[in-house]
């Protein structure tokens, strides 16, 4: 790139601290503005108790750092209410996978999905989203295997597969169950694996009974025969992966829509064997890693239960403290216990609520209302610009030592590549700064001292030493001891024909179908979901710096049938509204939309705040919102009104 390319960022770097004064923030010296966080923690727990307390935690930084950010919500405050963005994206994975096999992860490798024989990606746009996983499924391909996807667009990702299945939003458990009951009938389940690995067939073979081929076309859209060529496709292969993402998670009923496809693996035994497995492809860089380093409200380390006395015990004897018995509050939690003012004070490090959580104007008044926020980030985000205490953080990709975990459960080292910039410090560092205002004598650890003590902790890590990371260029988690490694795939002792091996058997999930809780009608017709593109990152503050022909800021795709019905050109601007609120933005006639639905990403909400239009109704389960599904109108704005001044009528500038 030619430097005269560069675009300054809209997003500068924070290099001081800033503090609220007279309801403005103004700058601060680290003295000033730590004493300010740490005080404002004391007296919430002075005087509304330690549960008043909550952590967002930075699922973009390392291991490490999530490791001491739970740690400090723990042992420093007392309290079990620690979450991130896990939350937004893959908690059902997590709750559904949990249920089925007592652990969390992804069951494969990477390296897996170039050994297969088929691959479906459901609910899922990896070409866009995971690049670097797609350049293995390419390799599959390449290798002979098929693919299948399973997405309301034909998405760039579909645009390579055998077949797409372009079903109705929220009509997963349906499609699912139609092809469990095919592969029944067909007489192809794997009655072996069914008998040795799991419970419950019986009740399943029951439940799915009702979903015909015919049944599942009506509710799915998807043709009858499309569906019986996925079920033997997936039943007959020798080996498959089923890789899925929010297609599946952001619904309301997301750990059943997780369930319903473990169980089409546990019908066909594609589990527990090399090149056949579950892939939920996990979003942030550290997502995965910050679940394991217990930076969530119900586990500690290593996957550990909280509830379970013996795993306290031993955190604590480490610690020097008592942890509470009992699960904390989830992000969703937290958020909704600020409503009852349960919720009085927030660290969030390395998270953007207020663009990143449905509803806008419900979490913007949320966060108003909090006694003491404190935002520790490495922009001044619209979250940041509600903080009394704003501290500028290192970005821990680059200036920091550490270990990500990806979402092939791998742990990989990363050496610090860039200074911060003068004046921005280290997250671990700033939380060890807050634990000795608040009484606790935290030396500021290197990052392999905070591993160590976490291995020490969690017998999953345990042989993971930084030597060996580097050596081996990252390892898969289980590694029980430093000279043994694990096969890189989860659960064959499924497949062990010794009963005292096998462990638990996983049992099919029995789930129901849950149609989207925005419904459509004659006001709202559209079916909006939401999501990514390849060029731009979530809320777009880590993107929004820099220009390039590909991006055209927001749009709203729209089928070509729809565009002409409505009268809509390419480019046009057009009024989106759903039950919450309104927003104006351009339309894009986008061929892999099918009619009827519509999709916008959420990569430009200071020009199109996407999340006016989203609904906060959550899964129950796992806390994970329906950002797939909102009901929405599609207005034409008048004839020859020029749209001056809308938000999201201008294309995307390099600095907004
Ligand atoms: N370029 C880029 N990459 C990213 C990110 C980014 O912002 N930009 N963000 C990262 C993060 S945090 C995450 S969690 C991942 C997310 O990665 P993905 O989940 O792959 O991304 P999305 O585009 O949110 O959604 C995936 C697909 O779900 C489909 N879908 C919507 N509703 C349904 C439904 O009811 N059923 C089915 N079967 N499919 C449905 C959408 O059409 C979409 O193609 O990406 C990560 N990678
Ligand atoms: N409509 C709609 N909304 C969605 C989704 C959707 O599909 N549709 N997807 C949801 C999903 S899956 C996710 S994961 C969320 C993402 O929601 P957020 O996590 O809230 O969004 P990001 O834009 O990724 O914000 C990351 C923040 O971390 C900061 N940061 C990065 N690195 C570091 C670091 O090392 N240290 C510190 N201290 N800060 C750092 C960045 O500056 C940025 O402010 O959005 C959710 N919201
Ligand atoms: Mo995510």
């Amino acid at each position: 790139m030619r430097s005269d390319d560069h675009q300054p960022s809209s997003y500068e770097r924070l290099t001081r601290p800033l503090v609220r004064e007279d309801g403005r923030l103004r700058p601060a010296s680290w003295e000033e503005a730590l004493d300010r966080a740490a005080a404002g923690f004391r007296t919430g727990v002075e005087r509304h108790g330690p549960d008043a307390f909550g952590m967002l935690s930075c699922a973009r930084a390392t291991n490490e750092m999530n490791f001491v950010a739970q740690k400090f919500t723990r042992v420093v405050m007392g309290t079990n209410n620690v979450d991130s963005c896990n939350r937004t994206c893959h908690a059902p994975s997590v709750a559904g996978l949990s249920a089925a096999f007592g652990s969390g992860g992804g069951t494969s490798s990477y390296a897996e999905v170039e050994d297969t024989d088929l691959v479906i990606v459901w609910g899922g746009n990896p070409r866009a989203a995971h690049p670097i996983f797609f350049q293995h499924v390419l390799k599959g391909l390449h290798n002979g295997a098929r693919m299948f996807a399973v997405d309301p667009r034909r998405t760039s990702s579909a645009q390579w597969a055998d077949r797409w299945l372009g079903l109705n939003v929220g009509t997963d458990i349906p499609l699912a169950h139609a092809i469990g009951r095919e592969i029944i009938h067909a007489g192809l389940a794997n009655e072996t694996f069914i008998r040795r690995g799991t419970s419950g067939f019986e009740e399943y073979r029951e439940l799915v009974e009702p979903w015909t081929l015919a049944a599942a076309e009506a509710e799915t859209g998807v043709p009858a025969e499309a569906i019986r060529e996925l079920a033997h496709a997936y039943a007959t292969a020798e080996r498959a992966q089923l890789c899925w993402t929010l297609g599946i998670t952001e619904h309301h009923n997301a750990t059943d829509n997780v369930k319903a496809l473990i169980n089409l693996a546990l019908l066909t035994g594609h589990v527990g064997r090399h090149g056949s497995g579950l892939q939920p492809l996990r979003g942030q860089n550290n997502v995965q890693g910050g679940g394991d380093m217990g930076a969530i409200p119900d586990r500690l380390a290593g996957f550990q239960d909280i509830l379970d006395a013996e795993v306290r015990t031993r955190f604590e004897s480490v610690w020097n403290t008592s942890i509470q018995p009992s699960k904390g509050k989830t992000l969703t939690q937290m958020f909704e216990s600020m409503d009852g003012g349960e919720l009085k004070t927030l660290y969030i490090i390395g998270e953007n609520p207020v663009q990143s959580e449905p509803e806008t104007m419900t979490t913007t008044r949320r966060l108003e209302r909090l006694d003491h926020l404190v935002v520790q980030d490495i922009f001044l985000t619209k979250t940041a610009e509600l903080a009394d205490v704003v501290l500028p953080a290192s970005a821990s990709w680059c200036e920091s030592d550490g270990t990500f975990t990806n979402s092939e459960r791998r742990v990989q080292l990363v050496r610090k590549a860039l200074d911060p910039p003068p004046g921005a410090r280290d997250d671990i560092a700033i939380m060890c700064d807050l634990a000795q205002r608040l009484g606790h004598a935290w030396q500021q650890p290197s990052a392999e001292e905070v591993w160590d003590e976490l291995r020490s902790l969690s017998p999953i890590h345990r042989g993971m030493t930084y030597q060996r990371l580097e050596e081996l260029h990252g390892i898969q988690w289980p590694c029980y001891s430093e000279d043994s490694l694990e096969p890189p795939f989860l659960h064959s002792r499924l497949w062990s024909t010794d009963p005292g091996k096998r462990g638990e058997a996983a049992p099919f999930g029995i789930v129901g179908h849950s149609p989207p809780v925005d419904l459509l009608d004659d006001d709202y017709p559209f079916r909006l979901t939401t999501g990514r593109r390849l060029d731009d990152y979530n809320t777009g503050v880590q993107t929004s710096g820099f220009s390039s022909p590909m991006r055209r800021g927001e749009l709203l795709d729209i089928s070509p049938e729809d565009a002409e019905r409505l009268g809509i050109a390419d480019g046009e601007t057009v009024r989106v509204s759903s039950r919450r609120g309104s927003v104006l933005v351009p339309a894009s006639i986008a061929t892999e939309m099918r009619a009827g639905l519509v999709f916008m990403t959420f990569h430009f909400p200071d020009q199109v705040d996407t999340q006016l239009l989203t609904i906060d109704a959550t899964d129950p389960v796992a806390g994970t919102a329906e950002y797939k599904a909102a009901a929405v109108n599609i207005e034409k704005l008048i004839e020859g009104a020029a749209p001056a001044g809308a938000a999201g009528a201008a294309p995307v500038p390099a600095s907004p």
